[in-house]
């Protein structure tokens, strides 16, 4: 596949939708071809399975079944955006993608890494993120921003220790693989945020050459 496939996480809050479309217009203001998206969801059926994800239920939902939904969504999202936008050579920008599965069922909800490894394996062959930015902020300050939207949705109503852990593994993975990684202070101004992000244009630029 000829494009760049970039990919917006961190927790809650962390301005990755906000930032994701600074970026994008940066990046088409060069001449680059953008495909903006998110997970779960990113076509009709996929954002169907996000709506079962993220609308409270009373009826509890395992984290296996978490697990799947996340990943049936993802398989329908590479099928249907992801894979023909990189085989056309454009920027797929996208706003969380399997690092959250990481965080949030692998961290947050204690599933091991190993199984989510096998999942992403099976659903994404050997696709994976040319570049993740991590958006880091204390916990409390993102959920302070998601709260102020409105209805909190089923994820935003887990307590702290969810969210710490969730976090926890989003820093370990980027520290483990800092080539892949670029973890962006999330708590500054949004001005400031943006002057970081301008930082990483040249080697965005760069990498889209290939
Ligand atoms: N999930 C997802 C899983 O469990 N497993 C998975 O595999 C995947 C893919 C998706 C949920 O699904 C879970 C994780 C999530 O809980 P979501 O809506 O995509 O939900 O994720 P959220 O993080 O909830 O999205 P948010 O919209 O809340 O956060 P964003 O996109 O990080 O933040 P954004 O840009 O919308 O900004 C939020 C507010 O903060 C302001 C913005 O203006 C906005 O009002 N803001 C700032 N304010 C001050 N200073 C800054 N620097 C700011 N940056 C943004």
């Amino acid at each position: 596949m000829s494009g760049l496939f970039i990919t917006l996480e961190g927790p809650e809050g962390a301005g990755k939708s906000t930032n994701r479309d600074y970026l994008a217009r940066k990046l088409e203001a060069q001449g680059l071809e953008v495909v903006l998206s998110r997970e779960p969801g990113g076509t009709p059926l996929a954002e169907r399975v996000r709506e079962l994800l993220l609308t409270p239920n009373a009826e509890p939902m395992a984290a296996d079944t978490e697990l799947l939904l996340v990943f049936a969504a993802r398989a329908q999202h590479i099928a249907q955006v992801i894979a023909p936008a990189l085989a056309r050579g454009c920027v797929v920008l996208c706003d969380r993608f399997t690092d959250a599965t990481y965080a949030y069922q692998g961290g947050g909800r204690g599933l091991s890494e190993a199984r989510i490894s096998q999942l992403e394996d099976f659903v994404q062959g050997d696709l994976r993120p040319d570049l993740t930015l991590v958006f880091d902020l204390p916990i409390e300050v993102g959920l302070s921003r998601a709260a102020a939207r409105g209805r909190l949705d089923r994820f935003e109503q887990e307590g702290s220790n969810f969210f710490n852990a969730v976090r926890q593994t989003y820093l370990k993975r980027a520290q483990a693989a800092p080539e892949r990684y670029r973890i962006v202070d999330a708590a500054q101004p949004l001005e400031q945020v943006q002057v970081a992000l301008d930082a990483l244009l040249p080697t965005i630029l760069e990498l889209s050459r290939g």
